[in-house]
């Protein structure tokens, strides 16, 4: 089922909607300045298909936009998650590896929802997601604090939110979707009352910062992908919170006590190992938060991208 390893389709997504710091949204264009594509193209040698642009939505921003059950924003983000969906699903079904760059992490609704439905269509095949987050974002909107929905990607994209109103997320069909049993979270270290109870209920796989100080991060990966299985089409979806505000502190909430900048290449070193591999999301890189952190945090994302597309140490 795999894509050609050397086809690989970019969407910048420049969007900021899904919480409520401004910066994230300039991610794309850091990560581009510092060398990304270029890198993938000439030390990586993928043919990259990218259309030069910095997508912000601007055109698509609703005049009147108030909460709905609670989120914030929700016609935008419902918007702009419908368009990268479509954009991610395209490269997908194409057979391209496709690389995100994000803006925050409600734009994995957009992303996993397009590879979700072009691994069905294209191979008959249910997706595996791993998501590499100090959160779970698994809140429905009513267990949300905060009401943003970089925090809510997950319970959409497995069915536990649902909603009606297509404007509202309501576009978002059984195909899109991803089985709760083919999740699998790595790095846990702030996760809120109601989404303790939705992981446990639903007996949701998850390595927590507690797991991987137990056993390491080899053994954690190795049981990680094994819950997966062999030759299941993988999306990683990685939040550059996952890794310690000491390697990466330009981000909208980072927490104290997380990956080390090895552990977090590491973990994108085994998941390109598989050969599984058919899309990559990096979000929640925000320069202009933390400033004089803002390179170091860029670097970071920048090796994770180019760890999980295959670059190896020797
Ligand atoms: N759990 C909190 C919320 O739902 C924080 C989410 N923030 C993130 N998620 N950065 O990765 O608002
Ligand atoms: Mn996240
Ligand atoms: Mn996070
Ligand atoms: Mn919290």
């Amino acid at each position: 089922f795999l894509p050609r390893r050397d086809d690989l389709g970019v969407v910048a997504v420049g969007f900021s909607g899904g919480q409520t710091k401004a910066g994230v949204d300039a991610a794309p264009m850091a990560l581009i300045e510092a060398g990304i594509i270029q890198q993938l193209e000439e030390d990586l040698e993928y043919k990259v298909t990218y259309d030069g642009q910095v997508h912000n939505f601007s055109e698509i921003l609703p005049a009147e936009d108030p909460p709905y059950r609670n989120m914030k924003q929700p016609k935008f983000c419902s918007a702009v998650t419908k368009e990268v969906s479509e954009q991610v699903y395209k490269y997908a079904k194409d057979g391209k590896l496709v690389l995100t760059l994000g803006g925050d992490h409600s734009i994995a609704i957009g992303t996993i929802s397009g590879t979700a439905r072009a691994i069905r269509e294209r191979f008959s095949r249910e997706l595996a997601v791993i998501w590499v987050d100090a959160h779970a974002d698994i809140n429905t909107p009513e267990t949300s604090e905060s009401g943003n929905i970089h925090g809510m990607p997950v319970a959409f994209l497995t069915g536990l939110a649902t909603e009606d109103r297509p404007e509202v997320f309501g576009w978002l069909e059984p195909h899109h979707r991803l089985s709760t049993t083919k999740l699998v979270y790595i790095g846990l270290r702030d996760i809120d009352k109601g989404e303790k109870k939705i992981l446990k209920e639903h007996g949701i796989k998850a390595f927590s910062m507690h797991d991987i100080d137990r056993h390491g991060i080899g053994k954690v990966m190795d049981m990680a992908l094994g819950w997966i299985g062999r030759d299941t089409p993988i999306h990683l979806s990685f939040d550059v919170d996952a890794l310690d505000p000491m390697w990466a502190p330009s981000t909208g909430t980072p927490v104290r006590g997380g990956l080390t900048l090895r552990e977090g290449d590491f973990i994108a070193e085994c998941v390109a190992e598989t050969g599984s591999l058919i899309a990559l999301d990096l979000v929640e890189v925000n320069p202009s938060l933390d400033e004089l952190g803002a390179s170091d945090t860029v670097r970071a994302g920048c090796s994770i991208v180019r760890c999980a597309l295959g670059d190896t140490l020797l």
